[in-house]
């Protein structure tokens, strides 16, 4: 009876949802249409699916120029690239499609994109032919679970199940490293079984029937959705199981979504898991209408919510009550680079324009000086803390200190690795991992031909995020790649003369250096003073690499001293503009925003210089 009841409670919800689109293409006059958004949606049988579409409905409503088309997969990749062609012959203008599967979409998304605009949801696809994609931080999805988990066992050995997704899904690969990365410093906690149930609430009851005594054996559950957390409930309440904490993702309201459900009590806690629906919709239309400076990555907020949080979950962000400028406390670590000047003068003209009161500190490359900054920040009492972190660790007490007293903190350009992510309200950075493995891919292209290519690397400055994730990334190819050896690394601090000693260095050491990777354009422009200064031809006898896409590298390509230069952006002004007015006005704010960022070879150095934005 009750998976009746419970059908009967998802017709309604479908019935709503068809009468919502029934009454909004009703009310829109065809003269007014001038845009049509297609849908491609993966399935409706999972519940957080049905809000994706409800939410995309309800904000493409706010636009009388927008009809929306929706198709349904039902979980076939062959149905979806078969819905995605019918919508581009009825000629949408805009697709969005939240993939089956990654890996099958990703060639028939490449071919949409290359006509027009294409926005991902929830499952990121291979590469970047897409003009934006949103979703949330799965891997953080499974350490939150992780960390919950942890505090259950109050350091007693616990047995814990884990119920997954579909297991070719990328959400579901990351969400078990989550998992398992959290529970790394806990060997008391063992996972005693790893079962898929494909997202299914019906799936999980019967595997639950299937290993009862495993199940009856565990002392908490995992589910990768509160559909089937609540499978596993439903199973073990016909077993007179009670109080076994189940955790449960996504985290949506209605009923039995996993909000209600851990109100109820029926899950211990569930992890929500924004569908980004109206997001999607809010930024078509800003690329429908040709706004400039978009992002290329939007990763949502998620939080663990339990039912002691459950009442600030459900209350609105307050919106601060401003009849005065805002005020910005900006704390930059230093002025180590052409990158940073251009960032610092980005802030300090987008505040100008959006009429935004800024505070600057520059720390000069101390993390003392920029902690002190941040305090006399709070004690200042201004409304917002805007910092971009020298190093990533040792922020916790000072960043308590801000929430203690009010202030959201936005990290800017790089990240923090803290205990508690709820510390940081955003991340405006780049993709430093992706940075590094373009640089990598380029020079392996660039090489192909070759047998052996010895590399050295200049690092950025040692425990910063973009050093350590851009040696990362460019390590993760160089291993994929038998032709590149990276013989050695020296750090160089992002500083130009820094990278000018790093480079005397690595000549005197090696006999042999076919290419260099440098972490920025003026550890480069160091390393090529070097290089001439040792009889060498940079860009020749020495093939060089590096990040960020200043103007003075686009001089030394064009000179032929340097060869490849992979965007970074430091343009974060307007984004962090928006970003402070947007939490001011009670806006909920992405966990992470990555802008859109490009590779420039040497080829195209004299035609883009004079385009450089910086
Ligand atoms: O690459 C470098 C600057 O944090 C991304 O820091 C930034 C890096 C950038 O000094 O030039």
């Amino acid at each position: 009876m009750s998976r009746i009841l419970s059908f009967a409670n998802k017709g309604c919800l479908v019935l709503l949802l068809f009468l919502l689109m029934l009454s909004v293409s009703c009310t829109k006059s065809e003269d007014d249409i001038r845009h049509v958004i297609g849908v491609a949606q993966a399935n409706l049988s999972d519940p957080w699916r049905e809000v994706m579409n409800a939410e995309i409905l309800a904000a493409a409503s706010e636009y009388a120029e927008v009809r929306v088309v929706f198709s349904n997969a039902g979980g076939s990749s062959v149905k979806q690239k078969a819905d995605i062609e019918r919508m581009i012959r009825l000629g949408v203008d805009l697709l969005i499609v939240s993939p089956v599967d990654s890996r099958s979409i990703s060639p028939v998304i490449q071919d949409v994109y290359a006509n027009l605009p294409v926005i991902v949801l929830d499952k990121a696809i291979e590469g970047y032919d897409y003009s934006l994609f949103i979703g949330v931080d799965n891997d953080l999805v499974g350490q939150l679970a992780g960390r919950h988990i942890k505090r259950l066992s109050l350091g007693r050995p616990i047995q814990v199940i884990e119920v997954t997704g579909d297991l070719n899904a990328l959400p579901v690969v990351e969400r078990m490293e989550g998992l398992r990365n959290a529970l790394k410093d806990a060997p008391e906690i063992e996972i005693i079984g790893s079962f898929s149930a494909g997202w299914q609430r019906d799936l999980a009851e019967d595997l639950t029937e299937e290993h009862r005594s495993l199940f009856e054996q565990s002392d908490v559950v995992f589910a990768h959705n509160d559909a089937m957390a609540y499978g596993v409930h439903r199973a073990l309440e016909r077993y007179g199981v009670k109080n076994k904490p189940i955790i449960g993702i996504d985290g949506i309201s209605g009923p039995q979504g996993g909000l209600e459900l851990v109100f109820e009590g029926i899950l211990e806690a569930t992890i929500t898991c924004p569908t980004g629906g109206e997001e999607a919709v809010l930024r078509a239309m800003d690329i429908l209408e040709h706004q400039s400076g978009l992002p290329k990555k939007i990763i949502l907020r998620s939080s663990l919510v339990t039912q002691e949080t459950l009442a600030s979950q459900s209350s609105p962000i307050p919106a601060l009550r401003k009849d005065s400028p805002i005020t910005l406390g900006f704390a930059h670590p230093g002025r180590e680079s052409a990158w940073r000047l251009a960032n610092i003068k980005s802030i300090g003209d987008a505040a100008k324009d959006e009429g935004i009161r800024l505070i600057e500190v520059n720390a000069n490359n101390s993390q003392e000086a920029q902690i002190a900054a941040i305090r006399s920040f709070i004690d200042a009492g201004v409304d917002v803390i805007g910092f971009s972190p020298i190093v990533a660790t040792g922020w916790d007490e000072v960043l308590r200190e801000a929430r203690d007293a009010g202030i959201p903190v936005i990290c800017s350009d790089r990240t923090v690795e803290v205990s508690d992510e709820n510390l940081v309200t955003t991340y405006l950075v780049s993709d430093f991992w992706e940075e590094g493995r373009r640089a990598a891919q380029w020079l392996k292209d660039e090489t192909a031909q070759e047998d052996q290519i010895k590399i050295v690397e200049i690092a950025g400055l040692p425990g910063s995020t973009p050093a350590i994730d851009r040696a990362a990334g460019f390590a993760e190819v160089v291993d994929q790649s038998p032709h590149l050896t990276l013989i050695d690394s020296t750090p160089g601090d992002f500083i130009e003369n820094l990278g000018y000693e790093a480079m005397v260095r690595l000549l005197i050491r090696h006999s042999q250096i076919d290419a260099v990777f440098a972490h920025n354009d003026d550890m480069a422009l160091g390393a090529i003073r070097a290089i001439e200064e040792a009889g060498l031809n940079p860009g020749k006898d020495i093939l060089l690499v590096s990040i960020d896409g200043v103007r003075e590298a686009f001089l030394a390509m064009r000179r032929g001293k340097l060869n490849c230069t992979v965007e970074c952006s430091p343009l974060l002004g307007p984004p962090l503009m928006k970003a402070v007015k947007d939490f001011v006005a009670g806006e909920e704010l992405p966990l992470r925003i990555n802008p859109e960022e490009g590779v420039f070879p040497m080829e195209v150095a004299r035609e883009l210089i004079g385009t450089r934005p910086y």
